[in-house]
């Protein structure tokens, strides 16, 4: 996993590289030189190339050993290479046909081949253009009840829990991203914050001032750093997933390790609200919309409700970890208890999941790397009233997370928000 013989395939190489692994030559067809290498990575950190040749095509992936969006003065390990593969590999197994194909490995080169997904794109784009995913809810419910359940300490033993928990210890410079990018930055002087400007700047000297949301944001922060409930993806936002109308994918997990589930959860719900609150920006009459938007919030209820359901049903079906012994809960009268329990565990999983969303949708508006759900919302004084009106919401649900107690309050609270008119700065 050292730098060793590591160098970045550019397209030369990398052609020459994959025409000598049999079984990828094979699967592409055709001559080497005829094979068609776009490097297509629009994400933050990593290259990615689309190859194909006459028969069929791959995508490689390859991590820098920087930061691609800052460049090399920030330096990061190669080996969340190796972290995302064993993530995915995890995944595979626990939510067969919701990641993409594993087909070759190279842990010197920090390189990976994928299946390539086409003709999906990134959910991301498709929230932008207004399309609904009906599939969606379904398959991402199942993901994550699948991949927290069955690496939690519902199902594995307290001895193959720490063994899982070290396999992806090492994976801490990911974790710092996100522990600096989204749990303090946003909330202090940090040179890489960028917001709406001027529009935003009153807001952004509010958040530095809000000491309440300062203890809200660092309590969630402290829940990230040492609650190792089970194997997350570590950045499920909907540029990590990739659909059609009938097929979704999740791709990405380069930020995987042992953290609270409620950040997977909550990631999922912050991004389908963003796509809710800056549907109002992509308009171009008024209510144009509306069907779309009304489709944005009953996934998020469905969202929760599908995941909160097939979890529970796993565990009813039988856990065979070493937390909540069945010993200890025999009988009728301990069934009854142990059902009560397990919806007390759903409660607070949710009042985890909905801070945890509050602090995804706060760093995309006041840290280094945004959406282009906003983003791409060209007249920047609309882009800001839709961020302000989704960081009304976020204040709320970061500073009284227990105050919602189901999802509709998160929905009710977000459809009063929808026509709100802030005041903006400048
Ligand atoms: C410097 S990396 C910025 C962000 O990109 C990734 O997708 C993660 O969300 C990370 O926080
Ligand atoms: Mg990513």
């Amino acid at each position: 996993m050292g730098q060793g013989d590591y160098r970045i395939l550019h397209e030369a190489a990398l052609r020459d590289y994959l025409a000598g692994l049999p079984e990828l030559r094979a699967l592409l067809g055709g001559e080497p030189a005829a094979w068609a290498i776009t490097e297509v990575g629009d994400g933050n950190l990593n290259l990615v190339f689309i190859v194909k040749g006459t028969r069929g095509g791959i995508a490689v992936k390859q991590a820098l050993p920087y930061v691609r969006l800052v460049g090399e003065s920030w330096p990061l390990p190669l080996s969340r290479a190796h972290y995302e593969y064993l993530a995915l590999s995890r995944q595979a197994q626990l939510a067969p046909g919701l990641v993409p194909a594993l087909l070759h490995h190279n842990e010197t080169l920090a390189l990976t081949v994928m299946e390539l997904l086409e003709p999906h794109i990134i959910m991301r784009k498709g929230l932008v253009a207004a399309t609904p995913y009906p599939r969606f809810a379904d398959d991402i419910t199942t993901f994550m009840a699948r991949t927290l359940f069955f690496t939690s300490d519902l199902a594995l033993t307290a001895a193959e829990k720490k063994e899982a928990i070290a396999a992806f210890a090492g994976n801490h410079a990911l974790c710092k991203i996100t522990e600096d990018l989204i749990f303090t930055d946003p909330y202090r002087i940090a040179e890489q914050n960028r917001w709406t400007a001027p529009y935003l700047d009153a807001l952004a000297a509010a958040l530095r001032d809000d000491m309440e949301l300062h203890v809200a944001i660092s309590r969630l922060k402290l829940k990230f750093m040492a609650s190792p409930e089970a194997l997350i993806h570590g950045d499920l936002h909907t540029g990590s997933i990739m659909v059609t109308e009938s097929q979704t994918r999740v791709i990405d997990p380069e930020f995987a390790f042992y953290g609270p589930m409620g950040f997977d959860v909550g990631a999922v719900l912050a991004n389908l609200l963003m796509a809710y609150f800056a549907s109002a920006g992509h308009e171009r009459s008024p209510g144009e919309r509306h069907a779309f938007e009304g489709w944005v919030l009953e996934t998020v209820e469905q969202v929760w409700a599908g995941f909160a359901g097939k979890f529970l049903d796993l565990w009813r079906a039988g856990a065979s970890g070493d937390a909540y012994p069945v010993s200890l809960f025999a009988g009728e009268k301990g069934a009854a208890r142990l059902e009560a329990e397990r919806q007390a565990y759903m409660q607070r999983l949710f009042t985890d999941t909905v801070g945890f969303a509050a602090a995804k949708t706060i760093r995309r508006i006041f840290g280094l790397a945004h959406n282009i759900d906003f983003e791409l919302i060209e007249e920047p004084k609309k882009r800001a009233v839709s961020e302000a009106r989704a960081v009304r919401l976020a204040r709320g649900m970061m500073v009284e997370a227990v105050a919602f107690r189901t999802i509709a309050d998160v929905t009710g609270a977000a459809r009063k928000l929808r026509d709100w008119q802030p005041e903006l700065s400048g």
